[in-house]
């Protein structure tokens, strides 16, 4: 893929499990904002939403009902690429985080392999992903491979080579960069990670972690990689200045990417970027 031939896809990860409703009101945690922030969203350029959901607490949660009703509506109020993640927070146990395609999804997350998550592990053991990589196929869920590490960049070929080709045949990839125990959130990471993607990744994008996600946000466009923003990466618009709402980094994203002379790619495009199930 050369960098300047294909336009941007751009997620949006609006809500994250780590952040709290009470530190950051106005995060999207219940259905009505989570919509809201997905119509608006998609509106700035938006073509695929990165969901965890809350309960009525506001706390993150895994509950079936819940993320049936998150996806049903999304669904119905957009027409948005709906990734569950399959991450959930650092709590949620491993047998827990096998049911989230219960509520068939577009597309779901997949982390290839364990790091340390700030002060906390985020618990991603081999027989996991390789579980979960079953799934996503026998349910024809599209996975995004979520890579934290150049180690979690090495156990996706082993992955390819043990299982094959994910549903749909496209291999799309997404580099979580700056997590305070993963890969540092700087341009020398991002395309020491990319230089090792397998020859059968179709597509990558990256995200920057907080203070990082600009700079990973213009190296990715450069280099030829997609975009990933949203509060649950990054709750500073600029210096001094919060997010208010998501759609401001996801316009800011569309801004960059059409400087750059790739624009945000259409839904449909997104759609067949990654080969999703029309369900
Ligand atoms: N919340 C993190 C522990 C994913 O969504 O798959 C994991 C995470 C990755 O956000
Ligand atoms: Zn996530």
């Amino acid at each position: 893929m050369s960098p300047s031939s294909v336009g941007t896809l751009i997620t949006v990860a609006p809500t994250g499990a780590e952040s709290r409703k009470a530190d950051v009101p106005q995060l999207p945690t219940t259905l009505d904002e989570l919509v809201d922030t997905a119509v608006r969203c998609e509106a700035a350029g938006a073509t695929l939403i990165h969901l965890h959901i809350r309960n009525a607490e506001h706390r993150p949660t895994l509950d079936h009902g819940l993320l049936r009703a998150s996806v049903t509506a999304l669904r119905e109020q957009t027409d948005l690429v709906v990734q569950l993640s399959t991450g959930g927070s650092v709590h949620d146990p491993l047998d827990l985080r096998l049911t989230v395609l219960d509520a068939e999804p577009d597309s779901c997350s997949l982390t290839c392999g364990t790091t340390n998550f700030g002060a906390e592990v985020f618990l991603n053991p081999w027989p996991f992903m390789v579980e979960l990589y079953r799934q996503s196929i026998a349910r024809e869920v599209v996975p995004e491979f979520e890579l934290f590490d150049l180690g979690h960049v090495a156990s996706l070929r082993r992955l390819l080579d043990q299982e094959g080709l994910p549903y749909g045949g496209k291999v799309h990839v997404d580099l979580v960069t700056g997590v305070p125990g993963g890969m540092p959130g700087t341009p020398a990471a991002l395309l020491a990670a990319v230089a090792m993607l397998p020859a059968e990744v179709t597509s990558w994008s990256a995200t920057g972690i907080g203070r990082t996600h600009l700079p990973i946000a213009a190296t990715a466009l450069a280099a030829g990689g997609h975009l990933r923003v949203g509060m649950e990466d990054n709750l500073v618009f600029a210096r001094g200045r919060a997010v208010g709402h998501n759609d401001e980094l996801v316009a800011r994203a569309a801004e960059l990417a059409t400087l750059m002379q790739r624009p945000p790619l259409t839904t449909g495009e997104a759609r067949e970027l990654l080969a999703v199930k029309r369900r």
